[in-house]
């Protein structure tokens, strides 16, 4: 896992813009690159986070510079934010009915407006969900829900949690079972995951048994499915960016 170099940190002469769509209460932050752009990745943060989690300078920043080089395809981005504007009760259990909730929202108002704003729409090969902790269990629930949509899924320090909080590692069988369950539902498309957590993180001990057991289910997953740990890997935005580093060049290649 190469670490994102000091550069990238600070603000790049080449910098996309982001803009500020609002639906109903509330709002996406949508960010295009200077260059043409063929495809977009939805970014999803964690709990107690918002659409300004991953849209910070640090991150921000990252992306225009890795853009400029040409180590990264250009792409659009899209920060929408599970929680409903009134709730103020950010704890893993709230958080995890709202991102439950979420992926409906993804399809009928997030998707459609971003799109629509950018004035096209993308194939699912085109499209690309991942997360951070909450935002990885989202990206797991827009597996389960939305294959139709998305193609790479890039779950990030978080495990799926449709049979429980924490499920991945409290009932791992199930919850595997309930992914396979949800392919074959949606009728078996090809898509590939991308898993990133780290040795040091919270959330290791939910992904890690998960994905073990996501790799003993060949048929379902086999060459679908790539699975790191970093060593020594916290439970922090700036270990997910490094993660992000290495891993969105990746987009297509796996
Ligand atoms: C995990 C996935 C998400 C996890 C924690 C979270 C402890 C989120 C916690 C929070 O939002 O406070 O596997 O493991």
């Amino acid at each position: 896992m190469k670490p994102v170099p000091e550069k990238y940190l600070s603000a790049c002469e080449s910098a996309g813009t982001v803009e500020k769509l609002t639906y109903g209460e509330k709002f996406l932050l949508l960010y295009t690159p200077t260059k043409p752009a063929g495809r977009v990745l939805y970014l999803i943060h964690g709990g107690g986070g918002d659409q300004y989690a991953f849209f910070c300078p640090a991150f921000l920043n990252m992306v225009d510079h890795m853009i400029d080089s040409g180590e990264l395809e250009p792409l659009y981005m899209v920060a929408p934010c599970f929680y409903d504007p009134k709730e103020t009760d950010k704890t893993p259990a709230s958080s995890g009915i709202a991102v439950k909730k979420f992926t409906g929202e993804l399809r009928e108002q997030v998707v459609p407006l971003a799109e629509g704003r950018i004035g096209r729409s993308f194939t699912r090969e085109e499209r690309a969900i991942g997360g951070f902790s909450m935002g990885g269990v989202t990206t797991w629930y827009a597996f389960m829900e939305a294959l139709d949509l998305f193609h790479w899924f890039l779950p990030l320090s978080g495990d799926c949690w449709v049979c429980e909080e924490t499920g991945g590692g409290k009932q791992t069988e199930a919850t595997v079972q309930a992914l396979v369950d949800a392919v074959a539902r949606q009728g078996a498309p090809d898509f590939r995951i991308h898993a990133i957590t780290g040795t040091k993180d919270i959330a290791f001990p939910n992904l890690d048994p998960q994905m073990k057991a996501m790799a003993a289910r060949p048929e379902v997953f086999g060459g679908k499915v790539r699975y790191d740990v970093m060593e020594g890997g916290v439970h922090d935005y700036e270990t997910i960016f490094r993660y992000l580093y290495n891993a969105l060049p990746e987009w297509n290649t796996q």
